[in-house]
């Protein structure tokens, strides 16, 4: 098995199951050396809890880059999720030069769900992550966010047609592959919608009828690992839907902060044995 080198660069919310506490196992267990660059230390996400603390690392940014520059660190894909500010952004876009030749840029424009803007950010900030996502080479934008980045009006039931206008912005911003979540056309049914090399692909799945938090987060990082095992876009799009189903699956109503993905790594692992 090639071993990959993998940037992550997300937020730590020390408590609530999301970015870094979230990417960090799922990434290791896929087989990749998981390198990580905390954007943010929060106490907890900012999704339901309240009077969260927050430290913005970004001036800490440049000094980390250059000093793996100066190492001649590089990595075989750098995967962002949770940016705590437009600055921030930016200087992500100069860590994708720290890529290896080939070096598959990952973004998860993690900043909305459900219609709106999580806490932290307003319209100028989906502005400059849209700029982020032209420069990727995997966008993962769930309904709201791709409605955020492409100025288009949400709606929560779907069609097709305005699944393919939203894919089809998505490309205008310059993004090679669009992996849109949250794509079903019946009130039982989710799943994603993979648009690349290999043209338009729809996985359409049960859905739990659960607000869940991190799963975002779970679907990316179970997407990205299983892209640098060597699956294609739809067969990675498809492990990391069935892993997030299992996970939101068993996980009990009253644990409303995140999902319990731990107990289920070992399902991951034996999802990314060749078949
Ligand atoms: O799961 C996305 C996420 C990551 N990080 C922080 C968040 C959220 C979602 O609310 O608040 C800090």
């Amino acid at each position: 098995m090639d071993y990959k080198r993998i940037l992550t660069v997300q937020d730590i919310s020390c408590v609530g199951q999301c970015s870094l506490t979230v990417a960090l196992p799922i990434l290791s267990a896929s087989g990749a050396e998981t390198c990580i660059l905390p954007s943010a230390v929060l106490s907890t996400h900012t999704a339901g809890f309240k009077g969260f603390t927050c430290r913005d690392l970004t001036e800490d940014i440049p000094a980390i880059a250059a000093h793996w520059k100066k190492e001649g660190i590089d990595f075989d894909a750098v995967y962002t999720g949770y940016l705590a500010s437009e600055q921030q952004i930016l200087l992500v876009k100069e860590l994708f030069s720290l890529g290896a030749k080939g070096c598959k840029r990952i973004v998860d424009p993690a900043m909305a769900d459900g219609g709106k803007l999580y806490p932290a950010f307003d319209e100028k900030f989906a502005a400059t992550m849209a700029t982020l996502v032209g420069e990727a080479d995997y966008a993962l934008p769930n309904v709201t966010e791709a409605c955020f980045l492409t100025h288009t009006p949400y709606r929560e039931t779907l069609t097709k047609d305005y699944v393919k206008e939203l894919v089809d912005k998505l490309h205008a911003l310059g993004v090679h592959t669009v992996v849109l979540t949250g794509i079903g056309y019946r009130e039982d049914t989710t799943g994603v919608v993979v648009d690349g090399d290999a043209g338009f692909y729809h996985y359409e799945h049960r859905r739990i009828p659960r607000n869940s938090h991190g799963t975002g987060d779970v679907y990316a990082s179970a997407f990205t690992g299983a892209l640098m095992r060597g699956f294609s876009a739809e067969e990675a799009a498809k492990i990391a839907a069935d892993f997030t189903v299992l996970c939101i699956e068993n996980t009990p109503a009253s644990h409303w902060y995140g999902v319990e993905f731990e107990p289920l790594l070992k399902d991951y692992i034996q999802m990314l044995q060749p078949s």
